[in-house]
């Protein structure tokens, strides 16, 4: 059966309540105070079952509101979740200011479809009707309550006239309006907490997206806090499951009625993030006075309620009448998901000035997009595919996962994988790995690991190419994207792999002559000398190049293995080294150990070399210590 959420509106006093009752039965001020001063104060419920014009049933949820001005914060509180408003007016007192507040509200909210009810017809008679029905035609002109699209009827819910043409036209009217949707991620603004004899916890709210079952875990945000649902009831009835547009109430376990409060969300757990910035289009009324930058309100967005400062982008200030693109930043995090609407209201006197729509929550610092606004405009317009390459393009090199777009979006992994594999087939976006990237952001990646190798190449001419790892620091982004890139280059035979360095096609060593030559001379001073070599620092000095580049290419000398260093002082050639081993071969025919003084005539070394030289052995597991002797291995 279809649910649909309807919510009253209008001036204090105007028959809101008095209307409900007459439809459901139930009396919505359900608090003594509102009963014992004939006012609501605070949001209420009913419901009500109803044909549609085809015959199908219909489950009406009704939100009834306080038309009080100081009671309009719980006003929002309750119009949040609504598909269907009542604009209700008294016949005897017409249009009135939260009659204006109300429907402002409704239209920054942009609740599609209404019904205008003009009640306590009664109390007035036909002429003065036809009066105030004129006068609330004009009123409505051109909004989604123009009297051209959107019924106006007349009701006393003192005698029950007119109350059947508006239950047949709520009927028309509500089974015109498209279901939410189920399949989206469950979502559900709390509106009350309270504890109830043998359950325990229980929340309300209406379920504004998703499905919420039995036993399934949920998120508490902005806490962050894991609750199970032991219990789940729909319009007061109880059931294994709600589902979008339902009235919800839910019995909860694992928290306690301090930890949760109005303002708070449910949502699938694990999914979404709550945030202190969002960007928006804001719209301002145009009877509020201009708004400047920086200014503070309130900011009121399905049942929460926190402090702004308005970021204006690119302006100064916003006038009466105006939209424009801004940042609000909240005292306290929310859960809002891009398309969720919100109010703004003047920070004192509180009055209701303007609203809008979230376009992004997951906003990145300015510093880092410089063109926020043009991304806030895509994402303004709305086109799936649009938003979906412009949020991967934002990320640049870094990059961005499924679920950090489910995040972002509120979209479901059926959805984002959907558009993404339309946007990957149009050829905008990549996927490496677990990441979507942007093509132009990961043109420039590779251009900028080509122009890191070229400018590491010339730096270090005197090495074959850069550490993997260090050049992946140098670049940034996730290892799956650093990978393509290079991926990409090599294919491209623009970048080679040897090994775990990585260097530009060709390039690697490249030694000037004089380098070259010295290279030789180091080489051969040292292949020449045998074991009994010189000093590193006699053989640089004698050559004609600096002493930095020497030492590079002692580096590159000894990284070949061609200088083989045993100790702090002492290289060799690694012919020289190989000479000794095949010498030691030699001797342990004649005799499995050798000591200090055997080993020195045997090499022709000094003291000096001769332990170095039997320490490296040892190392290498030619020889073994055995107290002054060794064994040759
Ligand atoms: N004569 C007449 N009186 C009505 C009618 N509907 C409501 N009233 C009276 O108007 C007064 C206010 O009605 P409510 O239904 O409480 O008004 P409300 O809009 O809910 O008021 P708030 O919730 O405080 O904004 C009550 O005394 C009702 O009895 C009607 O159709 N005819
Ligand atoms: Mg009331």
């Amino acid at each position: 059966m279809k649910s649909v959420i309807v919510g009253t509106a209008g001036h204090i006093d105007h028959g809101k309540t008095a209307l409900v009752k007459a439809l459901t039965g139930i009396d919505a001020d359900r608090l003594e105070e509102e009963k014992r001063r004939g006012i609501t104060i605070d949001i209420g419920f009913a419901h009500l079952e109803l044909p549609t014009p085809k015959g199908e049933k219909l489950r009406l949820g009704f939100v009834d509101v306080p038309g009080h001005e100081r009671f309009v914060r719980n006003m929002l509180a309750g119009v949040g979740g609504i598909d269907l408003v009542l604009l209700v007016i008294a016949a005897d007192e017409g249009i009135k200011p939260q009659t204006r507040e109300h429907f402002d509200i409704c239209r920054l909210l942009s609740v599609r479809r209404g019904i205008t009810v003009l009640t306590k017809s009664d109390a007035v008679d036909r002429e003065t009707l036809d009066v105030v029905r004129l006068e609330v035609e004009e009123f409505l002109g051109g909004s989604f309550l123009d009297p051209a699209k959107s019924p106006i009827v007349a009701v006393s819910s003192l005698t029950g006239a007119g109350l059947e043409d508006l239950k047949h036209l709520l009927g028309e009217v509500a089974s015109e309006i498209p279901a939410r949707d189920s399949a989206a991620p469950a979502r559900l603004p709390i509106d009350r907490v309270f504890t109830m004899k043998g359950f325990g916890t229980v929340v309300t709210g209406t379920l504004v997206s998703g499905s919420i079952q039995k036993e399934e875990e949920l998120e508490v945000f902005p806490t962050g806090r894991r609750t199970r649902v032991r219990g789940v009831q729909v319009h007061s009835h109880a059931a294994e499951k709600a589902v979008a547009g339902q009235r919800t109430a839910l019995n909860l376990a694992g928290v306690s009625t301090e930890e949760l409060a109005r303002g708070m969300m449910l949502a699938v757990p694990g999914t979404f993030r709550a945030s202190k910035r969002i960007d928006v289009s804001l719209t301002l009324l145009k009877s509020a006075k201009p708004l400047k930058d920086r200014a503070r309100v309130h900011l009121h967005a399905y049942t929460s309620e926190t402090i702004a400062e308005v970021r204006v982008y690119g302006k100064k200030q916003i006038a009466p009448g105006e939209e424009a693109l801004a940042q609000l930043r909240m005292d306290d995090a929310a859960l809002l998901l891009p398309g969720d609407r919100f109010i703004i209201r003047q920070f004192s006197p509180v009055i209701t000035i303007g609203g809008g729509t979230t376009l992004d929550a997951a906003t990145v610092p300015q510093e880092k997009m410089p063109d926020v606004q043009r991304f806030l405009q895509v994402l303004g317009e709305g086109d799936p595919q649009s938003v979906l390459v412009a949020r991967i393009e934002r990320r640049a090199a870094k990059g961005i996962s499924a679920p950090e777009l489910i995040a972002e979006t509120g979209w479901t992994d059926a959805l984002v994988t959907g558009r993404a594999a339309a946007v990957i087939q149009g050829g905008a976006v990549l996927r490496l790995g677990d990441h979507f990237v942007a093509k132009t952001a990961f043109d420039s990646l590779t251009h900028e690991v080509a122009a890191q190798l070229e400018s590491f190449h010339q730096r270090n001419p005197l090495v074959p190419g850069i550490s993997r790892r260090e050049l992946h620091d140098l670049v940034g982004s996730p290892e799956e994207v650093f990978s393509g890139a290079l991926i990409s280059l090599v294919k491209e035979k623009r970048v080679e792999l040897p090994g775990d360095v990585v260097r530009l096609a060709g390039r690697g060593v490249v030694m000037k002559d004089e380098e070259a030559e010295s290279k030789k001379t180091i080489e051969e001073a040292f292949s020449s000398a045998g074991l009994a070599v010189p000093a590193l620092n006699q053989v640089l000095g004698g050559l004609k190049i600096d002493k930095a580049r020497a030492q590079k290419i002692v580096t590159l000398l000894l990284r070949d293995r061609i200088l083989i260093k045993i100790s702090d002082e002492l290289v060799f050639h690694r012919d020289a080294l190989d000479q000794l081993r095949r010498q030691l071969t030699s001797y342990k025919t004649k005799s499995s150990k050798i000591d200090v003084g055997k080993f020195k005539e045997l090499t022709g070394v000094s003291r000096k070399y001769a332990i170095p030289l039997l320490e490296y052995l040892d190392r290498q597991r030619v020889t073994r210590r055995i107290g002054d002797q060794r064994e040759i291995l």
